[in-house]
């Protein structure tokens, strides 16, 4: 897990994450108009952002499961199609951070090659890789007193979870057993959601307890229905990506809302 902090306060404004994952680029059916229009509108917006939590890349090779032979890029073309589209949002700095997923993980075990770690050199974004999971300190907007808020969230790529939707949401909020934060983010299962729960927390400095509110995010893909996932009887996912909220303007409590 690596550490990661950026300060986005300078607006003063509210800030939107965008959790982008399993685009599976090189997919037959990887939606490559709704992939530009993402990353444009990301562009386009202040105060947007994305974190790039894996399997950009489809990665079919020959001797994973996926279809090699349908693919509609090769690897080294994935490869040059995700630096080509994300290219302008990481010289914007819209980028903060980048994991990779086990579809990438496919070329490493194979090859001994970590494309994403190739992807994040070709783009300078060297320092935002991390090749497991992610925590990152993300300073937003202005308290009444002028400090900004402070958020934590945990990142990952995700792996198990099912095919249950109720299995899923386990495996999510079961992150919370690893380390303590504002917002945990898993990629990987293609079933948007959010969930919430409250969380006690002893502050030793004046012996009370605070009560946090911890967010739970799952995020989407970018595959259309058909291909691999028609046959292998899995259902139809939904292409909505959620983005995430984080209250900037005024008070002193931190809040996080999501919008899918
Ligand atoms: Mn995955």
């Amino acid at each position: 897990m690596k550490a990661i902090t950026h300060d986005l306060s300078a607006s003063g404004k509210n800030v939107h994450i965008v959790p982008l994952a399993d685009l599976h680029i090189g997919d037959s059916q990887a939606d490559m108009k709704a992939i530009q229009e993402m990353l444009n509108q990301i562009l386009a917006l202040d105060d947007v952002y994305c974190i790039l939590g894996g399997d950009l890349m489809d990665s079919a090779i020959a001797s994973s499961i996926g279809d090699t032979y349908a693919a509609k890029l090769q690897p080294m073309e994935q490869l040059q199609k995700c630096v080509e589209l994300f290219q302008p949002l990481a010289d914007a700095g819209k980028i903060l951070g980048v994991l990779p997923g086990n579809h990438e993980n496919r070329i490493y075990k194979a090859a001994g090659v970590d494309m994403t770690r190739v992807f994040c050199d070709q783009l300078g974004l060297t320092e935002l890789y991390s090749e497991t999971t992610a925590l990152y300190f993300l300073k937003v907007g202005s308290q009444s007193r002028g400090r900004p808020f402070v958020y934590t969230l945990y990142y990952t790529h995700g792996s198990g979870g099912g095919r249950k939707a109720g299995g899923k949401i386990n495996r999510l909020m079961d992150y919370a057993n690893i380390v303590d934060a504002d917002i945990y983010v898993c990629c990987h299962t293609h079933m948007p959601a959010v969930a919430k729960m409250e969380y006690i927390r002893p502050v030793p400095q004046n012996g009370t307890l605070a009560h946090v509110e911890k967010t739970f995010v799952n995020t989407a893909s970018s595959l259309v229905y058909g291909g691999y996932g028609d046959r292998q009887g899995y259902a139809p996912a939904s292409n909505s990506y959620p983005v995430i909220e984080l209250h900037g303007e005024g008070g002193t409590e931190k809040a996080v809302t999501v919008h899918i």
